[in-house]
């Protein structure tokens, strides 16, 4: 295995540019073509990265050290032979003959000094292709010198700024945050320009040696760093005036990748540059809810809306433009209900079960009893069955009949069960109180009744409250399973879906059987998967076999 030094590639005429991060430490295993350390000029910064694939064994730099082109960055066990040669060494000139420096790009500058519209265009820019526009340091209006930054372009591994080659007064910008440019795009049009152009940064391009792994980086530094060559050495116009965070691309990147707003980022690095773990504290000290972000603080209404939450804002369409439609107010049981399932939807980490309960025998006995009561008037509904059946299910798993207050449990010795019924003014939860106490008779009775004052909204707020778990059931309806969500402050509900007739292995045979599709959702702060499974699965057992409920 092979030590090899890593050194700084041709990166065109900079010259001692700080090293304003290291990406690597010793032991680390690096990439050919992987980024080791970030350098700064007062223009750009860019990445530096690995010629050679391999292992750390030394780091020749540290933070702070100025470096140029060869000076050695570190030293790398190479990984097997097919080590990629030194950066600068001889082969990579071979680079350079089909590198971008060829294009003759100086062309829009040739046409510098007339006094009228100039038209300013990217330089060679190297063999980046489609960079994007990050920055717009200028508008129409603004007076420019020559050699006065435009704009800031970036790839993944650089950012540059993009001098201006012409003086004079900004009359249209061509380009916008966010497009992408390309070498020789249109920049500018500038009026009543004057003085020398600059040449196109390239032509003094020196650039050309890249080595294969720097392809991507030497250029940028190229361009850049060719202005200042004809230019004064420094121009305090020149730099990002407008109080733009200093951080590296792949910093930015990250940034942008989480949202991150730059600019709301103290930076903790050299001279106050943000680096990736101020992105990642930051992140963090957001998402704990120490830290508002200016567009989170700006959009949070009185009372709270979720924007706290740091959510995009509703997407607002105009659908008239798409087609005729019809405008209603939400009604109030809606309203209502709304706001309180979405709260529990996304303040209760909720799971759901999903299980089969053979009710073919309890579906005989429902509907033998129906005809024996024929005269009585009451139904007895699938319903009234598994209300009974949870009651007995929650006494024998007491944390599905609690509720959470703060960091204790409170576990409730009465089994009021709630059960959602659809009305045509939205959804209520009318509660069957001490339903351990009644039968099943009775239960039905209470919910025809309370269904019936649900339909005509004639139900209390004594009805509805005090619930210590809820069935919603649409097996009069249909479908297969679905996930209810959880009725706050209780910890778990039951869905139910419509019976049917499915063949079940029996051990010898397949046998037509009544299934019941039973969906489960439970807070898993109370209660454990296998808790769960395990409620089901009981519930399961005394719906295949009722005699269980006396047990
Ligand atoms: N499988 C198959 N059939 C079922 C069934 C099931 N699980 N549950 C009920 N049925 C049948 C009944 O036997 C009845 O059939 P018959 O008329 O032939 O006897 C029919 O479906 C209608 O039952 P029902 O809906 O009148 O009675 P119910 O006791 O099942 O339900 C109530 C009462 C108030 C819960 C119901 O009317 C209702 O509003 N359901 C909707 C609840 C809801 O919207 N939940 C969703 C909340 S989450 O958004």
């Amino acid at each position: 295995m092979a030590l090899v030094e890593v050194k700084v590639p041709d990166i065109g005429d900079f010259d001692e540019v700080a090293v304003i991060e290291l990406l690597v430490k010793v032991g680390d295993t690096v990439k050919a073509e992987q980024s080791l350390i970030t350098v700064e000029s007062d223009k750009a910064s860019m990445e530096i990265p690995s010629s050679t694939a391999g292992v750390v064994k030394e780091l020749k730099v540290k933070l702070g050290d100025k470096v140029s082109e060869g000076s050695v960055v570190l030293v790398v066990e190479a990984a097997g032979d097919a080590a990629a040669p030194a950066p600068a060494a001889a082969p990579a000139a071979a680079a350079p003959a089909s590198a971008p420096v060829a294009a003759p790009v100086a062309a829009p500058a040739a046409a510098p000094a007339a006094a009228g519209p100039v038209e300013v265009r990217v330089p060679d820019i190297g063999d980046f292709k489609d960079v994007a526009v990050i920055e717009v340091f200028v508008k129409p209006g603004d007076t420019i010198k020559v050699e006065q930054s435009l704009i800031t372009v970036e790839s993944d591994k650089a950012s540059m700024e993009i001098p201006s080659s012409h003086a004079g007064v900004l009359k249209e910008l061509k380009v916008k945050v966010g497009d992408k440019v390309n070498i020789g795009d249109l920049l500018a049009i500038l009026e009543g320009a004057a003085g020398a152009a600059a040449p196109a940064p390239v032509a003094a391009a020196p650039v050309a040696a890249p080595a294969v792994a720097v392809a991507v980086a030497a250029p940028v530094a190229a361009a850049v760093a060719s202005a200042p060559a004809t230019a004064p050495a420094h121009n305090p116009t020149a730099t990002p005036a407008l109080g733009l965070p200093h951080a590296s691309p792949s910093v930015r990147k990250f940034a942008r990748e989480l949202g991150v707003p730059l600019e709301e980022v103290k930076g903790s690095g050299l001279k106050g540059r943000i680096t990736a773990e101020d992105i990642q504290s930051f992140t963090k000290s957001v998402m704990a809810g120490s830290l508002q972000t200016k567009a989170q603080a700006a959009k949070a209404p009185a009372g709270g809306g979720g924007s706290e939450l740091g959510l995009i804002p509703w997407p607002k369409v105009d659908f008239a433009k798409f087609g005729p439609i019809e405008r209603k107010e939400l009604g109030r049981i809606k309203k209502i209900s709304g706001a309180n399932l979405l709260r529990n939807a996304v303040m209760i980490p909720a799971v759901t079960n999903h299980d089969d309960a053979d009710i073919t025998d309890l579906e005989a006995f429902r509907v033998s009893t129906n005809k024996e009561n024929e005269k009585s008037g009451v139904k007895v509904t699938m319903l009234a069955f598994l209300i009974k059946a949870s009651v007995a299910a929650l006494k024998k798993f007491p944390e599905f009949n609690s509720s959470l207050d703060g960091d204790s449990l409170v576990y409730k010795n009465y089994w009021h069960i709630g059960f959602a019924a659809d009305t045509p003014n939205g959804l209520v939860v009318p509660v069957i109180k001490d339903a351990d106490k009644k039968g099943v008779l009775q239960i039905s009775q209470e919910m025809g009744e309370l269904a019936k004052k649900a339909r005509d909204g004639k139900l209390g707020p004594a009805d509805m409250s005090g619930a210590t778990f809820t069935i919603s059931s649409l097996g009069g309806i249909g479908g297969r399973y679905f996930t209810p969500i959880i009725n706050a402050p209780e910890v778990a509900i039951l869905g139910v879906c419509k019976s049917q007739m499915e063949p079940v292995w029996d051990g010898k045979q397949f046998v037509p059987r009544l299934m019941l599709p039973l969906s489960l959702t439970w807070d898993h702060r109370v209660i454990d998967g296998a808790a769960a499974a395990r409620f089901n699965a009981y519930l399961g057992q005394i719906l295949g076999d009722f005699r269980r409920v006396l047990l």
